[in-house]
């Protein structure tokens, strides 16, 4: 499949483009970029198939990209590219990883300062050189060297996103491996953490050798660190490690628990083991040298007088001593979500019409979705003023009538993302907010206000009638940028107070974090998972924001949509 590499091809063409200032183009490349991203059809293919004319099929690729496509696949590469690369050697991608960089800033970086990567950038950032450039500021260069330490600190881990279907391939591709029994994830993955060092698959086999050659010659597989009889490790072209460990089917339980972990957590199950006399290890729980569980999970937890706890609570966060007085709790799961209520349509430039956005959303049987574009406060290529938002309320009625002639029980819902200014307000006025099924609001800009500003600005919002859904509450992005300073117990108070709605946002920001989830929920605050998608394939994400919520502790009951649309409804102001 060529696919992902085109797409990160585009992508990085985009940047260049945005670099010298070319308007419109980018977009252009970006969206084929975001196209391939999720198109099922292998490009290499499609071409054989039909020729340069057969690639416009692909959503937003014109005769320049289609060509650019047949260059790629013909001779590995794309002139253009190779030439925007060496008139502007710069790591594009690198640099825009830097929160507080932009495309205008990377090339005054460049051409006044010859910065061409991290390390030059660091350089250049603690000489303070930075800050006396036109348009920069002491400010930004504090900003920069933040947004330096913050690359570091999150460096050798991946995205759960990025990692989890590559690793459910493979395991796909081994389970269908005649030698393969049994096969799990374990470690940070199966816990569902934010990000993963490594990925742990276990299993079960009669014939190791055979599974661990299979293992090291998978398709993705880049470098072979080890490859032995019980244990093997490799590096994919991703750049993550990926650990194999084979076992007997009597340890393969105990082996389970061990290898999920957490470390944190295996102390003490192995701590509770001893207490009873009894010895807990990746081989099985022992009395003396009699075997007494090993062979499943739930019979390891048993043996040592605890109930089953779900992966993504065992992180020793008091887990244990719940599950010893009974009060584990029932934690949201996937198929309880009913709908997605943080949805953009092609109306502010994502990549599909909100009818279907909606299909999509039924084909996974959702009951509901919202449709939820950005508005205009936001200086990106479209977004939507009070006009278009009354016009597109109408647009939605029309569509769910068709829903209801054709007997479809479903329903579109009318909403907006609005932008929270400085000041608390919004950016669209109440008589249109009043309009609409529900409202969300977020802050999408000054995020370095003090944090009495900030918690004020967010209070001031819910405090606002028509305001139900505060989205991703605290701005954090994984692994690029921190959250923005607010008093969260403050938020909690006029969530509650307000009955406004906090969000858990699915996508990279995976904000609410666990622990803040868990204190909204101690606090009785509802909270809604949701996607943010602005293509319909990326409504699949869903999974990545009730493991959040599951990791936070959150039970069906303060997770909103998992409520049927007419419960839902209440919910809002
Ligand atoms: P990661 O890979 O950094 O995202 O996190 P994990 O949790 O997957 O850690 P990893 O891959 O080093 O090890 C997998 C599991 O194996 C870990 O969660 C618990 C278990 N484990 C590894 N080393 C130790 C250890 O020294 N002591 C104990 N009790 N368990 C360990
Ligand atoms: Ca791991
Ligand atoms: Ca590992």
């Amino acid at each position: 499949m060529k696919n992902q590499e085109l797409s990160k091809i585009f992508f990085e063409i985009a940047n260049y483009l945005d670099i010298e200032g070319v308007s419109f183009k980018p977009f252009a490349y970006r969206k084929v970029a975001m196209s391939l991203e999720n198109f099922k059809d292998d490009v290499g293919e499609i071409y054989r198939s039909g020729g340069v004319k057969a690639l416009y099929k692909i959503p937003g690729v014109g005769k320049g990209i289609a060509l650019a496509i047949e260059e790629y696949l013909k001779s590995g590469k794309i002139r253009h590219f190779q030439e925007l690369k060496k008139k502007l050697p710069v790591k594009v991608d690198d640099l825009l990883r830097v929160e507080s960089l932009g495309p205008k800033k990377i090339k005054i970086l460049y051409q006044e300062l010859g910065v061409k990567n991290l390390k030059d950038l660091e350089k250049v950032a603690k000489a303070h050189k930075v800050s006396p450039l036109f348009g920069f500021g002491e400010k930004t260069e504090k900003n920069i060297l933040q947004g330096l330490e913050f690359l570091k600190r999150d460096k050798g881990r991946f995205l759960i996103h990025d990692i989890l279907p590559v690793a459910r391939d493979i395991i796909e591709k081994l389970k269908n491996l005649k030698e393969v029994d049994e096969i799990s994830l374990a470690g940070s993955a199966r816990r569902r953490k934010e990000t993963i060092g490594d990925v742990d698959i276990l299993v079960v086999s009669k014939k190791p050798s055979k599974v661990m050659d299979f293992f090291v010659r998978l398709n993705g597989v880049e470098k072979i660190w080890a490859q032995g009889g019980t244990k093997s490790s490799v590096r994919m072209r991703e750049g993550f490690d990926m650990d194999l460990r084979v076992l007997p089917k009597e340890s393969y339980g105990s082996a389970l628990q061990y290898f999920t972990g957490s470390k944190d957590h295996n102390i003490v199950t192995r701590k509770i083991a001893l207490e009873k006399g009894l010895k807990l290890s990746e081989y099985g729980v022992f009395k003396g040298k009699k075997q007494i569980a090993g062979r499943a999970e739930v019979d390891v937890y048993k043996a040592i007088g605890l109930p089953f706890i779900e992966p993504e609570l065992r992180e020793n966060e008091g887990e244990i001593e719940a599950a010893l007085a009974g009060k584990l709790p029932k934690l949201v799961e996937l198929s309880q979500i009913k709908g997605d209520l943080h949805c953009h349509s092609n109306w502010d430039g994502g990549e599909n019409s909100i009818e279907e956005m909606a299909n999509e959303a039924m084909k996974m049987g959702y009951e509901y979705i919202g449709i939820s574009d950005h508005t205009k406060f936001l200086k990106i290529e479209k977004s939507l003023d009070e006009k278009q938002l009354l016009k597109q309320i109408e647009e939605i009625k029309k569509i769910n009538k068709k829903f209801q002639i054709s007997n479809f029980k479903f329903q579109i819902l009318s909403g907006c993302e609005t932008n929270i200014l400085a000041d608390g307000s919004v950016d669209i006025s109440d008589e249109v907010l009043e309009k609409l099924d529900y409202v969300i609001a977020g802050v999408h800009s000054m995020l370095k206000m003090e944090k009495k500003e900030m918690t004020a600005r967010i209070e001031k919002a819910m405090r606002n009638k028509n305001i139900d859904i505060i989205a991703h509450p605290t701005g954090r992005i994984v692994g690029q940028r921190d959250e923005y300073q607010v008093d969260f117990d403050k938020i909690l108070k006029m969530a509650k107070e307000t009955k406004t709605i906090l969000e858990i946002n699915a996508s990279s920001r995976l904000d609410l974090r666990d622990f803040y989830i868990r204190r909204a929920k101690v606090e009785g605050v509802k909270m809604i998972i949701n996607t943010d998608s602005h293509h319909k394939h990326q409504l699949n994400i869903m999974e990545y924001g009730v493991a959040q919520a599951r990791r936070g502790w959150a039970e069906p009951a303060d997770i909103i949509n998992t409520q049927p649309v007419a419960e839902l409804l209440k919910y809002f102001k």
